[in-house]
């Protein structure tokens, strides 16, 4: 039986067995592709907004026929659409507290554009007070992040951290082992999410969650969450060096003060960073110097594979004088004239300064 044939809007809280599990209006229906989006290749994910059409109301089914785009954003792993903010969650004790992958991890939800809230479970662990403070007077004094101290032995910060998810789509970041699945049962006894042993998973870092759902929360309206198998590939693929000096906020009232507009902070002259580096956390600093040598070596890397494609090296030997490299155009390219190829060549091409070299390469090409 068809019913419905206006198609109404909805939203994909899961994918499963086939089937998108699709959010109308708060009631859920399993619905299958239509053929021709299969056909367009347009990816469908947890998130999105989509048109459904056929709705069978007795059986609870649908048909998808178009996603709503653009997307607000797009998370590649884990595979969500549309989310109001990311809970990074990480443990203070068990594994230990690991700022080195916090700060990294703090880098790629500010890449991907999306407001963070920092979690730190298992407090009921803790050593002393002091260890608490350390955190709380880094992440929130001094940085300006927004930090939920937790325990589900005790019960300490649950509360806060539900009003704070209240009326948004969130999605859990950080890794194996850190209680995020146990942060969601304690947050919404219903869910009965499993929840691993640490001492198993330690030695292989495997993610006891693998699917990617949003789950409502229990008591709350319109409160979603997705316990994520993961976080981004945790490359920093796409970044360039003054991009990632851009996502540290504690950089931000010095930055306009540096001598060169793209200041990356390291030995430049007249950089305001360096000037106050006793004012900005040893640790973050230190983690900006190693997250920069990475982003470099890929920023240089994806440069030189995308120039590949369009140049070539060959040797030019010179009698009785030293031989040498000169770039080539590949392919359509190398009908092109001097003038142009010199406008498209890379940075690391100099023109030959005597004429009678400049002409013997022209001839070679
Ligand atoms: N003492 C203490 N242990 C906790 C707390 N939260 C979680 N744990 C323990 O930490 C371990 C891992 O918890 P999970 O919730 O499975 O961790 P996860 O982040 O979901 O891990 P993956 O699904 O593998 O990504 C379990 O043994 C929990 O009992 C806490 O607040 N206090
Ligand atoms: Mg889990
Ligand atoms: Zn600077």
């Amino acid at each position: 039986m068809e019913g419905l044939q206006e198609p109404v809007r909805g939203w994909i809280r899961k994918y499963h067995s086939h089937l998108y599990h699709v959010d109308i209006d708060g009631g859920v229906y399993g619905c299958v592709l239509k053929g021709l989006l299969k056909k367009e290749g347009v990816e469908v994910l947890v998130g999105d907004w989509v048109w459904v059409d056929t709705l069978d109301e007795a059986n609870r089914t649908g048909r998808v026929t178009q996603v709503v785009l653009p997307r607000k954003n797009e998370l590649q792993r884990p595979k969500i659409a549309n989310v109001d903010a990311v809970i990074l969650v990480a443990p203070l004790r068990e594994p230990d507290f690991d700022p080195r992958h916090i700060d990294r991890t703090l880098v790629h939800i500010a890449m991907a554009g999306l407001p963070v809230r920092l979690c730190v479970t298992k407090c009921d662990l803790a050593a002393s007070v002091e260890e608490i403070e350390a955190i709380r007077s880094l992440y929130v004094d001094r940085l300006g992040y927004a930090v939920h101290f937790t325990s589900i032995k005790t019960g300490e910060g649950l509360e806060a951290i539900r009003r704070a998810m209240t009326g948004q789509k969130s999605v859990l970041a950080g890794a194996s082992g850190a209680g995020k699945s146990s942060l969601l049962n304690a947050l919404s006894p219903g869910l009965n999410l499993r929840v691993g042993d640490v001492s198993e998973k330690l030695g292989r870092g495997q993610h006891t969650t693998r699917h990617v759902e949003l789950l409502p929360l229990a008591d709350l309206p319109d409160t979603f969450v997705a316990d994520s198998p993961g976080f981004s590939a945790l490359t920093f693929a796409g970044l360039t060096p003054p991009e990632l000096s851009r996502l540290f906020p504690e950089f931000a009232s010095y930055r306009e003060h540096c001598g060169f507009s793209d200041c990356l902070h390291e030995d430049e002259d007249g950089c305001a960073v360096r000037e106050h580096l006793a004012e900005i956390p040893e640790t973050r600093y230190a983690h900006y110097r190693e997250m920069l040598a990475e982003v470099r070596q890929v920023d240089e890397q994806a440069k030189r594979t995308s120039q590949k494609d369009e140049y070539g090296y060959k040797t030019l030997h010179r009698k009785g004088q030293e031989s040498v490299q000169i770039l080539r155009l590949k392919g359509k390219n190398r009908a092109e004239s001097r003038r142009v190829q010199r406008q498209r060549t890379p940075e690391d091409w100099h023109e030959p300064e005597d004429e009678s070299l400049a002409d013997e390469i022209s001839e070679s090409l």
